[in-house]
């Protein structure tokens, strides 16, 4: 037997109950799992099949319109944290749905949002007086609290629209920051004609004198043509990276950071063959398929992501890709928020 200091075990439970009146804990019970050695997420590793739920997010048009729910979103939370709206610990994701004639109404918030764009034509999404038209494959900014809303071309033969909403909702309620607010309109007023600020910022020009006025990238679409492109380029020039394909991020052209303070995202292209060397790092990572099929492997897990489908790998487990064709993923975590506060980490091999 060791030597111990203090008193016996029964002798420490009874000082236990003794300070728990005070709302008093002891440390040293649970030290080790306050601060452990490296990330133990509550989150685990899943995919959603676009094939599977589509349906589901195209029935839910019967039950509610988008004027009614305010958002005609079907969220998806991971499997190990049921109830939460949450698919990691950090963020939100769900599956926007506006048919054609309806409006979202305006409002706003101090959580950031970004879109996805993954089916359908016509919708805009209007953010800080500028509607932007969003096609498949486009990456949209709502920046806190800015007025938006969502709205979409009369016309059936215009068909649903549908994209992924990803926003830091976990990480304001961690902050206890979150407010909200109503426009007086379903629309708010549209100050700026389409396309400005693409024009403005994201053209490799910026207006004479400019100085970053937010934390946000000024660019509010990155439309999906503009990046494969840049993809389509990348990918025959030199060797992709040898953990992540060729990955780009989307980027603030005003100062060279992230588009958004709280959201980091990227866009990789995996060739036709090419696997990944393990990689995994402190953020958790929401992957959306765009084309192809990869193949994600996590956690003795294997998930074959066809277009469309969406994947979450938690911080800190380590993955693969493999695509068996030429296949691109988006892909958006808290890297930026981590980076910021000086504690991202990763680790390749
Ligand atoms: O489009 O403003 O999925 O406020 C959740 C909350 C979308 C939005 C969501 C929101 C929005």
């Amino acid at each position: 037997m060791s030597t111990t200091t203090g008193t016996d075990q029964a002798e420490r439970e009874a000082f236990y109950a003794r300070i728990d009146p005070q709302n008093m804990a002891p440390l040293w019970t649970r030290l080790k799992s306050l601060v452990p050695a490296a990330p133990t997420p509550i989150g685990v590793p899943h995919q959603w099949r676009y094939a599977d739920v589509r349906p589901f997010v195209l029935e839910s048009a019967s039950h509610i319109s988008a004027e009614e729910a305010e958002r005609r979103v079907l969220i998806l939370e991971n499997p190990a944290m049921r109830g939460s709206s949450q698919i990691t610990s950090s963020l939100y994701a769900g599956i926007q749905l506006i048919m054609p004639g309806e409006v979202a109404p305006a409002h706003r918030h101090t959580q950031s949002a970004l879109r996805l764009v993954l089916e359908g034509n016509g919708a805009y999404t209007a953010v800080d007086g500028e509607k932007t038209i969003m096609q498949p494959g486009d990456f949209v900014i709502t920046p806190s609290w800015t007025w938006h809303h969502h709205g979409h071309e009369a016309g059936s033969e215009k068909g649903p629209m549908v994209w992924l909403d990803g926003l830091d909702i976990p990480m304001l309620a961690h902050f206890n920051s979150t407010f909200r607010e109503d426009h007086h309109e379903a629309e708010a007023e549209i100050t700026r004609p389409t396309g400005d600020s693409l024009a403005r910022y994201g053209s490799g020009l910026l207006p004479l004198n400019y100085r970053a006025q937010a934390l946000n990238s000024p660019i509010f679409n990155y439309p999906y043509v503009r990046t494969r492109e840049a993809l389509a380029q990348l990918a025959h020039a030199g060797a992709p990276d040898a953990h992540q394909g060729y990955v780009m991020r989307y980027v603030n052209p005003v100062d060279g950071g992230w588009a958004m303070p709280t959201m980091a995202t990227t866009i990789r292209l995996l060739p036709k063959g090419f696997s990944t060397q393990t990689y995994r790092s402190s953020d958790s990572a929401i992957f959306v398929a765009l084309e192809g099929s990869t193949t994600l492997s996590v956690a003795g897990q294997t998930f074959a992501l066809a277009p469309k489908d969406v994947a979450v790998v938690p911080g800190w487990m380590p993955y693969t890709l493999n695509a068996p064709e030429e296949s691109v993923l988006f892909c958006f975590s808290d890297r930026v928020a981590q980076e910021k506060l000086g504690f991202f980490r990763e680790a390749r091999g």
